[in-house]
């Protein structure tokens, strides 16, 4: 006979003064937030990065910074977090073991698809100062070869359909920045959390490009008016796992259905322009704000982000479950650092007061970190939305410079075999992309021949533009690369 468990209690305000002495909590009156950030996306990311800078200048200096989430697709954050009245637990995985926290700025969830119209109307209140957003980089709508939006993508035809209803993270922007322009109201402030280049410039064109669909004069208002400062982001974030909620059990001794657990790192850099100068100070967390964002910004998309990449496509090839897994394997250590030192490093200006090499040797403890399980499939998603901003700035700078590029081409031909669906051993890839059906297909029209497979898979603007197929030192060098993954495996091909 099995013997239940007993039950644990639910994670919420009454457990607070419950929790054993090593769990922080909020040390600020929760009743005197205000729904001042709104965050679209909310997800693991932001509840480990954006919502515990704020959490740490409430409990530095109170105030009424409350942030309300909203979800763009499902509805599981909310039914997770709601019954906690948006309680949470971060969990920390660092070498010396965990420590955890409860956090208390969340002040509910919105769930757009159930009724668009109380997101756009939150969004468009007056007691709305900043709209932070990590709806992942093709929630844009967005072509990520030229950063255009695509007023042909399905959510930007739905927005276009029902204005008041929109569909996408641009829609309900532009919907409740028309209100609040047509209301004499100031505007917010759009705070782009993704890992795009020139994020916040990037945005701002998107919405003045959806904007403009409709009315050049909201356009024109966007474009004058709205703030959109650059942002870097940076916390190593894994997808919720069961061990997860259960090491939450254990630590807190409550029932929490929507803890995260999160490497020790995190770093932000933010370009200060904000409506009505209005932000809580995330410096008092350790945020930076910078005057000029971009070289953080490359250093971060492509030392890390480029690097991550490489790791998830090489290392699920040979059979890797994790970063940490692969980065165990000497010859993929090995690789990363040839890499960075030989193919990234050199075009790469550091930012004001950074080593790179040294940003480059805490990368690589940071991805060997055991703790932290993040999947080599999780990161491989939406290689199509990547890898432009990831390595494809590299290899354009390096072509140009007359460099050669054996090791970004061998992480491109990676992708391609990744992409292809099938793995070393012949089993189905699981391949998350929403160009996996196109691409797939391209691929399979091309047949077996190594070369003509490449073709295809370079074949696609949205990705590569139409200069990168158009150049043999490039094409070449991932048909090279191409043939020795098929010849040899991702590991062999590594040398
Ligand atoms: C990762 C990022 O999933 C991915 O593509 O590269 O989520 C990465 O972990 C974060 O950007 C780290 O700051």
């Amino acid at each position: 006979m099995s013997r239940a468990m007993p039950a644990l209690p639910r994670l919420g305000p009454d457990s607070l003064a419950a929790l054993p002495d090593a769990i922080a909590r909020p040390r600020y009156d929760r009743a005197a937030l205000r729904p001042a950030i709104v965050h679209l996306g909310l997800g693991a990311f932001f509840r480990a990065h954006g919502a515990l800078y704020t959490e740490d200048v409430l409990n530095a200096q109170g105030g009424d910074w409350g942030i309300v989430g909203a979800s763009l697709q499902r509805p599981d954050q909310r039914d997770r977090l709601a019954p906690q009245q948006g309680l949470y637990t971060a969990i920390e995985h660092g070498p010396e073991g965990a420590r955890a926290r409860v956090v208390g700025n969340l002040l509910g969830v919105l769930v757009a698809p159930e009724d668009p119209a109380a997101l756009v109307a939150r969004l468009a209140d007056p007691e709305t100062h900043i709209v932070s957003l990590t709806v992942t980089e093709k929630g844009y709508c967005h072509d990520p070869a030229t950063g255009r939006l695509r007023p042909d993508h399905a959510e930007i035809r739905a927005d276009l359909e029902q204005p008041d209803a929109p569909r996408s993270a641009p829609g309900f922007l532009v919907a409740a920045l028309r209100r609040r322009r047509a209301a004499g109201l100031p505007p917010f402030t759009v705070l782009c959390c993704d890992n795009l280049p020139h994020n916040g410039r990037l945005l701002a064109g998107l919405l003045r490009d959806h904007a403009a669909l409709r009315d050049d004069a909201v356009a024109a208002w966007i474009e004058a008016e709205v703030p959109f400062p650059c942002t870097m982001v940076d916390r190593i974030v894994p997808a919720l796992t069961e061990a997860d909620l259960a090491e939450a059990r254990a630590l807190t001794g409550h029932e929490d259905a929507a803890p995260v657990v999160h490497e020790p790192f995190r770093q932000w850099v933010i370009e200060d322009r904000f409506a009505g100068d209005a932000r809580p100070d995330w410096a008092l967390a350790g945020a930076q704000f910078a005057a000029d964002v971009a070289p953080f910004e490359h250093m971060k998309l492509r030392l890390l982000n480029g690097a991550h990449s490489a790791l998830a496509y090489l290392g699920y090839l040979a059979g890797h479950e994790t970063i940490g897994d692969t980065m165990a394997d000497a010859a993929f250590a090995g690789f990363l650092r040839a890499l960075w030192r030989e193919e990234m490093l050199p075009t790469l200006p550091p930012p004001p007061g950074t080593d790179l090499l040294a940003y480059t040797d805490a990368l690589a403890a940071r991805f060997a970190n055991p703790a932290i399980r993040h999947r080599t499939w999780q990161i491989a998603m939406d290689g199509s939305q990547k890898l432009p901003q990831r390595l494809l700035g590299t290899v354009r700078e390096r072509l140009a410079q007359g460099l050669p590029i054996p090791r970004l081409a061998l992480v491109v031909a990676a992708w391609i075999r990744y992409v292809g669906g099938v793995d070393e051993r012949g089993g189905a890839i699981d391949v998350r992309d929403p160009l996996a059906a196109a691409l797939r297909e391209a691929l399979d029209a091309a047949g077996g021949d190594p070369a003509a497979r490449v073709r295809a898979a370079l074949g696609f603007p949205a990705i590569f533009g139409t200069d990168l197929p158009a150049e043999p030192r490039f094409t070449d060098a991932v048909t090279d690369a191409y043939r020795r993954l098929l010849a040899a495996g991702a590991r062999a091909a590594l040398a």
